[in-house]
């Protein structure tokens, strides 16, 4: 029915490789939905400020090795420890807008050759997204946009493989967005696929979790 109480907020997850646009395009999103009257929030992953955080952060930043399975179990337990609080954001209605999930995870992770499968399994049981817009970019492209800031991952050979990565993991429900047309464009697109997803999820929308 149309009760406020099974009015929910929608898990929205913005994916793509780096450079691609995803953090300006999210505030903007945000902006829009606050100018709309809706309740929303930005959120991402990883979410440096946790203390399983930190260790990825210094991971990223060179500044610590960590074998491949051990971080990408860090960047699966970061997700694990904001679940509940996700869960009850989206239950009083609060619309997230996620930069970057599990499809990371799997995608960065998998790009090393680690298993696609065993990169999938500590992810299961965490909230599905209700939507996931793929801000498509070639690798080359992306690195042709420059501001790679030096990070671990953020050169073009291992772009690459995120790519393929990414094409694997995807399916017929993600929506593609070309990520290199101009900012405002993608915006457009970004708002119409969004808002379509907010509707639903206000209608009742049950949760799903991974993986499917
Ligand atoms: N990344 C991100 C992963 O390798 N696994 C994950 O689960 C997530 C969420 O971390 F290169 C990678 C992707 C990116 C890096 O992301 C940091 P931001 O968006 O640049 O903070």
């Amino acid at each position: 029915g149309n009760k406020k109480c099974d009015s929910r907020g929608a898990l929205i997850v913005l994916e793509g490789l780096d450079r691609c646009g995803k953090t300006s395009q999210c505030s903007r999103l945000i902006s829009y939905l606050e100018e709309l009257g809706h309740a929303v929030e930005s959120w991402r992953f990883p979410d440096r400020n946790t203390g399983v955080g930190q260790m990825i952060s210094s991971y990223l930043a060179n500044k610590s090795h960590l074998d491949d399975h051990a971080i990408h179990l860090l960047f699966s337990a970061n997700r694990w420890e904001k679940r509940s609080l996700m869960e009850s954001k989206l239950r009083s209605g609060t619309t997230l807008i996620v930069d970057r999930y599990s499809f990371s995870g799997v995608a960065f992770s998998s790009a090393k050759g680690l298993d696609m499968e065993w990169c999938k399994a500590p992810e299961a049981g965490l909230l599905a997204p209700d939507l996931v817009v793929y801000l498509d970019i070639s690798p080359e492209k992306a690195a042709e946009r420059g501001g790679y800031g030096g990070e671990r991952y953020e050169q073009l050979e291992f772009q690459k493989r995120v790519a393929q990565s990414y094409k694997m993991l995807s399916d017929a429900t993600w929506k593609i967005v070309d990520a290199t047309l101009p900012i405002e464009d993608v915006q457009k697109q970004l708002r119409q696929i969004i808002m379509e997803c907010v509707l639903t999820c206000q209608q009742g929308k049950p949760f799903v979790e991974l993986w499917q």
